[in-house]
C-alpha cells in the first residue's frame, strides 16, 4: 500500500478552522486596526498607565487566561495526523464500517505520551507511554485509548486515584518530577500486588523507547466485537510498529534528557516533515465468547496479557501518520479522548477498570477543556454531522435552528427523529446478568506473580540485566528499609534469580516472609485469605513477543548517524558512506569541532549539521569517522571527540572508521574492535548498514564494563 499525501476528509474539515496571518494587518479581536502594539497609553510620556486602554486590556487579558490545567496524567504529549487502512474485511467479527471496508481511509490523530510528568517534562522518564487513537469514522469518532504496554497497573478503577497519587511527586515537596524512583510509588506497589505485573514492564527496556515510532500500542482491555447478527467476540487490540520495537538504556536515557529534552517529540515531527511517515499494523486477537473461561487468567483481568502462542494476533490494517499538527495547543493540547467513544461493531466488556474509564475520561474534560462543548472544538468534531437536543453550556459555537430542543416533539416534525438499526443504529450488546450488586474483587483476579515470571522468563539476558539494572535503581531512590524489603520479597515471588540480584545491589538481604497481608487492595470486611495473591502458575514457558530481541531489524530508516569531522576529512570515504546510508533512509549528519562549514580534503565545502559543543553522542544511532590526517589531528585533540566514541562503544552501538579514524579508536576505550561485529574498520558501507539495522551489538557488553562515561 502506498502512502497518500492527500488530505483526509478530517484535515479539510479542519481548514475550515484554519488562520492564516500572512500579509495580514494586526488587528484586535474586533478587527480594529492597531498601529502600535509596543506601547501602552500614558498621562504623559512618563506618567501612568490609563484604564482607559482598552488595546492594552486586551491584549493582557488573553495572555492572563492563556493556561488550561494540564491533563491530570498523560501530560506531557506530542501528537500527529494521518489515517488508517484496512487489509481484509473483519465482517466475520464485527459490522464497523472501519473493519468491514477496505475502500476506506479513514482519518486519525494519535497523541503519545509520558503519564506521570508534568507537560514541560523531559521525554524519556522511564514510564509507560499513552498511544492514543483517535478515528474520525463515518460513522462516528471511536477513540482507542491504550498504553505502550499490554497491561495495566490496578484491576479496578476506584484504586486509579491512589495510584497516580503515589507516582506523582511526593505532595509535601513536590518531589520527584516525571520519575517513579521514590518512596510513595514503592509504598503502594509492595502493598498492591496486582501491579507487579505493569510494574515489571516498566522496570523493562519498553518503558525507554528509542522513539514514539518504535513502540508498541496496546488497547489493554478486553473489548467485545459484534457483527451484523449481533453475534459477540472478545477482542484484544494491538498496535505493531513497522520499524520494529527498540529502545535505549537507562543510561543514555538520563543523558538525553538533558542533551534533548524533546528527543521523541522532535524524532515524530523530524520523521513526518522529512516523509518517513511512521506506521502501526493494527492486529487484533479474537477470542470465542464460549472461551470466556477457558485460560489460566481471566479475560475481564487488565493486569493480564493474553500469551501470542494462545492466541495469535491476526494483522488487520495499518496506520500511517503523515502530517504534523498546525498548532500544538489547537490540535495536541485540546483533543480529547474517551475510551467511551465507540462505533457500532465495537462494544465494552464488564473489566472493572474499562468500566471506571468511561465515566472519568468525559468528567475530566470538563475542568480541563471547561464545557460539555468539547467536542466542538475543531480537533474533537467527528467527521460526520451531529443532531441533537443538548443545548447551550460555555462556549457553544452552533447555532441550533428552531422552536424545540426536546424529544419526542410535534413541532419540529419529530427531529432529529430516532435511527433504526437497519441505518446503522448503535444498540448495546445485550450481555445476560444474572448476579447481585455486590462491592468486592473477583477471585479469578488473584493470580498477581504468573505473569510477570512469564515476562523475565521470556526476556533476552541484556534484557533481563536492564530490568536488574532498573529495579536496583528504583529501590535504590527509596529511603525506607520496610519498603525495599517487601519490594524484594514480591520480587523473589517472580524469580529468585531476579531478587538475588536486586538484594545484591542494594546490599539487602531478602526476608524468608512479610507481614501478611501483602495485598491491600481489599476491603475491610473483606476474607483476607481468599484476596492473597496465588502461586506462581507455569502455563507457557517463554512468549517470543515478550522479548524485544525478537523484534524486526531490517531497516535504518530515520536513524542518526554522526559523521565526526574536520577540516581535511577523507571525501573519497565519506562519499559512497553517506550515499549509501542515504539510500537507506538514514539521516547523515556532520559533527565538526565548530559551527558553520567544513572543507574536505578536496577543498569542498560541507555544511556542519552540528558543533560537537551543541550535541551528544547519545542523540545518534551509530558513529562514521571517514579518516583524513588533519581532520583526525583535529579530533584527536580535543577530548569531547573521545569521550562521544567511548559512549557509542558503551552503548553498544555501531561504529565505522575509515584510515587514520582507526587513530581515535585506539586513542579511545574502545578495546578488541577487531573482534567486534558492529565496528567496521576500513569495511563496506553496506556492512556498517546491517549493523546500524541491528540497533545495538549487545555481545560487546562485556567489554564496556571499564569504560568511564
Ligand atoms: Fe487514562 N486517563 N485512566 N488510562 N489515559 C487520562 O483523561 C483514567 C488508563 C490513557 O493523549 C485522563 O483526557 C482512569 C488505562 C491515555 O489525551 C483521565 C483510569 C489506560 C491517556 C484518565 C485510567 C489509560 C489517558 C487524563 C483507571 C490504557 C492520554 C486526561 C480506571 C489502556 C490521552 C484525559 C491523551 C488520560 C483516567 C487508566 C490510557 C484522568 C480513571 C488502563 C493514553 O481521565
Amino acid at each position: 500500500m502506498k502512502n497518500d499525501k492527500t488530505d483526509t476528509k478530517k484535515i479539510k474539515d479542519l481548514e475550515k478552522s484554519k488562520k492564516d496571518m500572512s500579509g495580514k494587518a494586526l488587528t484586535t479581536n474586533q478587527g480594529l486596526k492597531v498601529n502600535d502594539t509596543n506601547n501602552s497609553l500614558k498621562s504623559g510620556e512618563r506618567g501612568s498607565t490609563l484604564l482607559e486602554d482598552f488595546l492594552l486590556r486586551e491584549k493582557i487579558t488573553n495572555f492572563d487566561h492563556e493556561r488550561i490545567p494540564e491533563r491530570i496524567v498523560h501530560a506531557r504529549g506530542s501528537a500527529a495526523h494521518g489515517y488508517f487502512e484496512l487489509y481484509d474485511s473483519l465482517e466475520e467479527y464485527s459490522k464497523a464500517g472501519i473493519f468491514t471496508d477496505t475502500a476506506r481511509k479513514t482519518p486519525v490523530f494519535a497523541r503519545f505520551s509520558t503519564v506521570a510528568g508534568s507537560k514541560g517534562s523531559p521525554d524519556l522518564a522511564r514510564d509507560v507511554r499513552g498511544f492514543a487513537v483517535k478515528f474520525y469514522t463515518q460513522e462516528g469518532t471511536w477513540d482507542l485509548v491504550g498504553n505502550n504496554m499490554p497491561i495495566f497497573f490496578i484491576q479496578d478503577a476506584m484504586k486509579f486515584p491512589d495510584l497516580i497519587h503515589s507516582v506523582k511527586p511526593e505532595p509535601n515537596k513536590e518531589i520527584p518530577q516525571a520519575a517513579s524512583a521514590h518512596d510513595t510509588f514503592y509504598d503502594f506497589v509492595s502493598l498492591t500486588t496486582e501491579t507487579l505485573h505493569n510494574h515489571i514492564w516498566v522496570m523493562s527496556d519498553r518503558a525507554i523507547p528509542r522513539s514514539l515510532r518504535m513502540m508498541e500500542g496496546f488497547g489493554i482491555h478486553t473489548f467485545r466485537l459484534i457483527n451484523d447478527k449481533g453475534e459477540a467476540n472478545f477482542v484484544k487490540f494491538h498496535w505493531k510498529p513497522k520499524l520494529g520495537v527498540h529502545s535505549v538504556t537507562w543510561e543514555e536515557a538520563v543523558k538525553i534528557n538533558g542533551a534533548d529534552p524533546d528527543f521523541h517529540r522532535r524524532d515524530l515531527w523530524d520523521a513526518i516533515e522529512s516523509g518517513h511517515y511512521p506506521e502501526w499494523e493494527l492486529g487484533v486477537q479474537i477470542v470465542p465468547e464460549e472461551d470466556e473461561h477457558k485460560y489460566d487468567f481471566d479475560l475481564l483481568d487488565p493486569t493480564k496479557l493474553i500469551p501470542e502462542e494462545m492466541v495469535p494476533v491476526k494483522i488487520i490494517g495499518k496506520m500511517t501518520l503523515n502530517r504534523n499538527p498546525e498548532n500544538f495547543f489547537a490540535e495536541t493540547e485540546q483533543v480529547a479522548f474517551l475510551p467511551g467513544h465507540i462505533v457500532p461493531g465495537i462494544d465494552f466488556t464488564n473489566d472493572p477498570l474499562l468500566q471506571g474509564r468511561l465515566f472519568s475520561y468525559r468528567d475530566t474534560q470538563l475542568s480541563r477543556l471547561g464545557s460539555p462543548n468539547f467536542h466542538q472544538i475543531p480537533i474533537n468534531r467527528p467527521i460526520v454531522e451531529t443532531h441533537n437536543n443538548q443545548r447551550d453550556a460555555h462556549m457553544q459555537m452552533d447555532i441550533p435552528k428552531g422552536q424545540t430542543a426536546y424529544f419526542p416533539n410535534s413541532l419540529s416534525g419529530g427531529c432529529p427523529h430516532l435511527s433504526k438499526m437497519a441505518e446503522g443504529a448503535f444498540h448495546s450488546y445485550e450481555e445476560r446478568i444474572d448476579a447481585k450488586k455486590i462491592r468486592t474483587r473477583s477471585e479469578s483476579f488473584n493470580d498477581h506473580f504468573s505473569q510477570p515470571a512469564l515476562f523475565y522468563r521470556s526476556l533476552a539476558d541484556w534484557e533481563k540485566e536492564h530490568v536488574v539494572a532498573a529495579y536496583t535503581f528504583e529501590l535504590g531512590k527509596c529511603n525506607h528499609d520496610h519498603i525495599k524489603q517487601r519490594m524484594l520479597w514480591l520480587i523473589s515471588q517472580i524469580d529468585t534469580d531476579l531478587s538475588k540480584e536486586v538484594a545484591e545491589g542494594l546490599g539487602m538481604e531478602i526476608p524468608s516472609t512479610i507481614d501478611k497481608p501483602i495485598n491491600q487492595a481489599i476491603g475491610a470486611d473483606a476474607d483476607i485469605e481468599k484476596h492473597q495473591p496465588g502461586k506462581k502458575k507455569i502455563y507457557l514457558e517463554k512468549s517470543e513477543a515478550l522479548s524485544m530481541a525478537n523484534t524486526k531489524f531490517d531497516s535504518i530508516a530515520t536513524r542518526q548517524i554522526a559523521v565526526l569531522a574536520a577540516d581535511g576529512f577523507s571525501m573519497k570515504n565519506f562519499k559512497p558512506f553517506k550515499q549509501t546510508l542515504e539510500e537507506e533512509g538514514a539521516v547523515v549528519k556532520i559533527v565538526a569541532p565548530h559551527g558553520g562549514s567544513i572543507k574536505c580534503d578536496e577543498g569542498m565545502s560541507h555544511k556542519v549539521d552540528a558543533a560537537i559543543a551543541t550535541t551528544e553522542s547519545v542523540l545518534f544511532d551509530a558513529i562514521y569517522i571517514p579518516g583524513g590526517e588533519k581532520s583526525i589531528n583535529t579530533l584527536l585533540n580535543n577530548g569531547k571527540y573521545l569521550k562521544f566514541i567511548n559512549e557509542t562503544f558503551k552503548y553498544c552501538k555501531a561504529i565505522a572508521v575509515n584510515d587514520e579514524g582507526e587513530e581515535l579508536l585506539n586513542a579511545s576505550f574502545v578495546v578488541d574492535f577487531k573482534e567486534d561485529k558492529a565496528i567496521h574498520v576500513n569495511d563496506t558501507a553496506s556492512n556498517f548498514v546491517s549493523s546500524i539495522a541491528k540497533h545495538r551489538n549487545w555481545e560487546r557488553r562485556q567489554h564496556t564494563n571499564n569504560v568511564p562515561v
